[in-house]
């Protein structure tokens, strides 16, 4: 089981990495921890698995975190509607998006960042996304909201890239033009 533990933190240089691509169909062993590391959102989302296992409840984990150089993420989001999204993906790609840029009104975090870093971190308000689940099939993926940020912010993993990388130093609180803001 995946605990915070495992979860390594900015400064380690796997974080900074450009991960690779899985090779499919996935071995026994990748499909195994990226089974884990959903099971890490799932089980940190529960309030008393969370508290026993002293785990942050994440709403998404890529595989660098877990100091895993491959192209694997898991997300598991319930949405405002009640919806559940739960994914565990072999390399995911963004094979479009829209001009139209969002971000979270309260700026964004990351399990594998122990500080606060205030700020506006644009993203793409609509994307869609290529990607291989656990049973081996491609699924084509349009998102938007809460959830195309979560996937913009767990593929930059894979590309080394962190969510304050995004951020305008000399004005971190500036709006980008053409931007939905998304309340959480
Ligand atoms: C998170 N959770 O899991 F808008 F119901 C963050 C942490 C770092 C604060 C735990 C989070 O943003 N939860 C959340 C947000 C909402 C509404 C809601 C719960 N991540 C995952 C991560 O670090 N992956 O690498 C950071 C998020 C920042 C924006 C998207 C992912
Ligand atoms: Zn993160």
């Amino acid at each position: 089981m995946i605990t915070m533990e495992d979860i390594i933190r900015e400064g380690h240089p796997t974080l900074r990495k450009v991960a690779e691509e899985v090779t499919l169909p996935a071995s026994k062993e990748d499909k195994e921890t990226l089974g884990n590391m959903l099971a890490y959102v799932k089980n940190s989302q529960d309030p008393e698995i969370a508290e026993k296992y002293e785990l942050r409840p994440g709403i998404g984990l890529a595989a660098p975190q877990i100091n895993v150089a491959k192209r694997m993420l898991a997300i598991h989001l319930l949405d405002d509607k009640g919806i559940l999204h739960s994914y565990a993906l072999f390399n995911p790609k963004i094979i479009s998006h829209s001009v139209e840029k969002s971000f979270l009104t309260s700026g964004e975090g990351c399990l594998s960042v122990d500080r606060a870093v205030p700020g506006i971190v644009p993203r793409y308000a609509r994307i869609r996304v290529r990607a291989t689940n656990l049973e081996g099939e491609q699924l084509d993926i349009r998102l938007k909201g809460l959830l195309s940020i979560v996937f913009q912010h767990e593929i930059d993993h894979l590309n080394g890239i962190m969510f304050y990388d995004h951020i305008d130093e000399a004005n971190p609180f500036q709006e980008p033009e053409n931007a939905i803001a998304i309340d959480r």
